[in-house]
């Protein structure tokens, strides 16, 4: 039996340095020092033996356990070493390496022009409205006094959707639905800023959809010297205090008188240059006194109340102010284009 002790001995050892992670220590600790190990049948049979060699044995018997309990201790605690060393190199963070460059989001050029140009209108008392880009014929064209048969109604010019049904081709009949919400109560200060769609074909200057902002005044005793005030401060806050505007007159069924409104060529301040094809001047609007017609259909007397009204392309002014040359670079939101208005 002693000769058995000392073989399981060198066994259990050997194999305890063989031993390579915690997880198979505790299985050898099963396999020779648990209930059912070799020691433990071992001790079981000691009934067997003498009273005199017993003690012997006995202590033998200890000894082995108390070598075996002592090596599993030492093996433990080297793995214990070994396996935390490697958590902590795989845990380990290089706090020199660099950080990542997180992406600066930018307002779209469009955005931050109805933006700057909400402000100014805001600063004036308007209101802002907006309302459905699928409106009525009767909405689009008819109350705002375009007849049957004008060029502007023609299919090759408007988005129908169904006989009655099209996509709005202006802002407009978002002011006609002011006026009538307001049912002749006065004033109506407010601007409309939203897409409008239209039939022509895509080019660096034109798209068939695209943003408008437009204006409507309506009161008692609203003139022209109103409105040009009006859009004189508005150019002074958008372009700079030095700004002018000049009236050049126009048509549109909606407005009577109409005028076209120029600004000094933001480019070259007034001294002529290829933006401004050598004027000094740009338009940036088209405006007038709203028809009398116009008003009369949407419940205002126009023997009482009189307005005016105004109308901007956002992109025809962003890309004026930031020197953009074609408009579609607007609507393809390539980021090397988009980015370069981050702090705008
Ligand atoms: C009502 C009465 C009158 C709105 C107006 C314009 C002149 C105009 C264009 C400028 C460039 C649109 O973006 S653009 O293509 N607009 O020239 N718009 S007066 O007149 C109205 C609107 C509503 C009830």
């Amino acid at each position: 039996m002693d000769v058995e002790l000392n073989g399981l001995r060198e066994t259990a050892l050997k194999r305890l340095g063989e031993v390579g992670d915690t997880r198979s220590l505790a299985d050898w600790r099963v396999e020779y020092m648990g209930k059912k190990s070799a020691i433990s049948t071992l001790s079981k049979q000691m009934g067997s033996l003498s009273a005199e060699d017993r003690p012997k044995f006995g202590q033998r018997m200890n000894e082995v356990r108390q070598a075996l309990e002592t090596a599993f201790a030492a093996r433990q605690a080297e793995l214990e070493r070994i396996e935390q060393a490697k958590r902590l190199a795989a845990e380990t963070i290089d706090v020199t390496l660099p950080g990542r460059r997180v992406p600066m989001g930018a307002i779209h050029p469009i955005s931050r022009v109805i933006r700057d140009i909400e402000e100014v209108f805001l600063g004036m008392g308007f209101s802002i409205v907006d309302g459905p880009e699928v409106e009525t014929d009767h909405y689009n064209f008819e109350l705002l006094n375009l007849p049957k048969d004008h060029p502007a109604r023609d299919m090759q010019d408007t988005f129908y959707l169904t006989e009655e049904l099209l996509l709005r081709t202006h802002t407009s009949p978002m002011q006609v639905r002011t006026m009538e919400r307001m049912r002749g109560e006065v004033p109506i200060k407010v601007i409309v800023p939203g897409r409008v769609y239209r039939r022509d074909e895509d080019d660096a200057t034109h798209s068939h959809a695209f943003t408008q902002i437009e204006g409507l005044v309506v009161d008692r005793g609203v003139r022209m010297s109103d409105l040009k005030g009006t859009l004189e401060t508005f150019a002074k806050a958008l372009f700079g205090p030095n700004q002018q505007v000049r009236l050049r007159p126009s048509y549109f069924p909606f407005t009577e008188p109409s005028t076209e409104v120029d600004v000094i060529c933001v480019h070259c301040q007034g001294d002529g240059c290829r933006v401004c094809k050598g004027t000094g001047w740009i338009e940036i609007l088209g405006a007038g006194m709203v028809h009398p017609r116009v008003l009369d259909m949407s419940g205002y007397d126009s023997q009482v109340y009189s307005g005016f009204a105004f109308g901007m392309g956002p992109e025809r002014i962003a890309m004026l102010k930031y020197g953009i040359s074609d408009i579609r670079l607007m609507y393809q939101n390539d980021l090397r284009f988009l980015s370069q208005f981050t702090g705008v």
